[in-house]
């Protein structure tokens, strides 16, 4: 069975992944989990490369409530003050980042300023996390989300996914994690909702260099459903509380050099303590924030508006919003 989890409209994704959807009778029912049963089984496997997410009356009241929340201003409390990104979150190491650079790209912070990203602070980037069976790719995001930590192993059923709100830049923007299954019986399914990543994490057991070199293939998968050139991508090692400080090194050393030939950025984290797991999110949320906001930017400055029998009048953005627009930045290499 697969099944997705929407925290924001319902309970957690962890716990109860098991249960079907609950009957909303408190406010905080009223974030009635989705739940995509085996009839998404067989959409998947209909589901043919290049082709969209499986369609299932669930899987389509999924995408529903996230459109409906996407087209409706933000609800709810503020965001967490560890979710407000007001400076670009700093690289993890230099040898292996996506970009050096320490500000938002200059268009990026105009926009932010003067309130004019368009909807990308009403819009989601999608973020997927694969990797082997047990590298702790469910620890990592309920650190972060539930902020977390279950020392018993519960594989992941398929795919789950989070929403993380962000406030970045003074924009509200949001991340949708998706949680996705390493057993190999599950990877058909999970392969399905690969599509429409803008990030994808491969993550690998700090302990376990095999699962480190399965990564290539994982994420070799990952980007066959996806546009290479338009993703970012990240290559996490976790369970760092594990090792000793040489250890890590000598692990990371490997690490660096495969993030390098992936033109990946390479993060080393615990989900049992916590380390270095915000400040990777915040990165991740900072760069899909900025990519989103030059790519609003530059779709807005390429905008055509038709008047009266056919006359096009195309509209340029000002100089400030699109000058050196042409691509964002900062896409697979530093
Ligand atoms: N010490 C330590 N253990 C961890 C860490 N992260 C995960 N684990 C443990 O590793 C085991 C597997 O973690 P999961 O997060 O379920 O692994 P997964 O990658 O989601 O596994 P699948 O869902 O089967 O793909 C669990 O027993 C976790 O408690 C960590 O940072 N440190
Ligand atoms: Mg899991």
């Amino acid at each position: 069975m697969v099944i997705a989890s929407a925290p924001w409209l319902g309970g957690g994704g962890g716990e109860g992944r098991q249960q079907p959807s609950q009957v909303p009778t408190t406010p905080d029912a009223l974030r009635s989990r989705v739940v995509i049963v085996a009839m998404v089984i067989a959409a998947a496997n209909r589901a043919g490369p290049g082709c969209a997410e499986p369609e299932s009356s669930a899987a389509a009241a999924a995408k529903l409530s996230g459109r409906m929340r996407a087209s409706l201003p933000p609800l709810g409390p503020p965001v967490s003050r560890d979710r407000i990104i007001a400076s670009f979150p700093k690289w993890y190491t230099p040898d292996a980042c996506l970009q050096l650079k320490e500000h938002f790209h200059g268009q990026v912070s105009a926009a932010c300023q003067r309130r004019n990203t368009g909807t990308v602070g009403l819009g989601l980037s999608k973020a997927v996390v694969v990797g082997d069976l047990h590298v702790g790719k469910t620890s990592l995001i309920h650190r972060f989300c539930k902020n977390v930590f279950d020392h018993d192993y519960k594989a992941t059923i398929g795919v789950d996914f989070e929403i993380e709100r962000f406030e970045i830049a003074g924009t509200p923007y949001s991340l949708q994690i998706w949680d996705t299954a390493g057993q190999e019986k599950f990877k058909c399914i999970a392969s399905a909702y690969y599509r429409g990543a803008q990030v994808i994490i491969t993550a690998f057991d700090l302990t376990d260099v095999q699962t480190l070199e399965h990564t290539r293939q994982w994420l070799e998968d990952a980007l066959r459903e996806n546009e290479p050139a338009s993703c970012f991508i990240f290559l996490v090692g976790t369970k760092k509380d594990l090792l000793s400080r040489a250890a890590c090194e000598q692990a990371e050393g490997e690490a660096v050099h495969l993030a390098n030939e992936l033109q990946a950025e390479y993060w080393s984290v615990s989900a049992k303590t916590g380390e270095n797991v915000t400040a990777f999110f915040s990165r991740v949320a900072a760069l899909a924030f900025e990519q989103s906001v030059l790519q609003a930017l530059e779709r807005r400055s390429g905008c055509r508006l038709q008047v009266g029998d056919g006359d096009l009048i195309r509209m340029e953005g000002s100089p400030s919003e699109t000058q050196g627009s042409e691509r964002p930045s900062g896409l697979g290499c530093c």
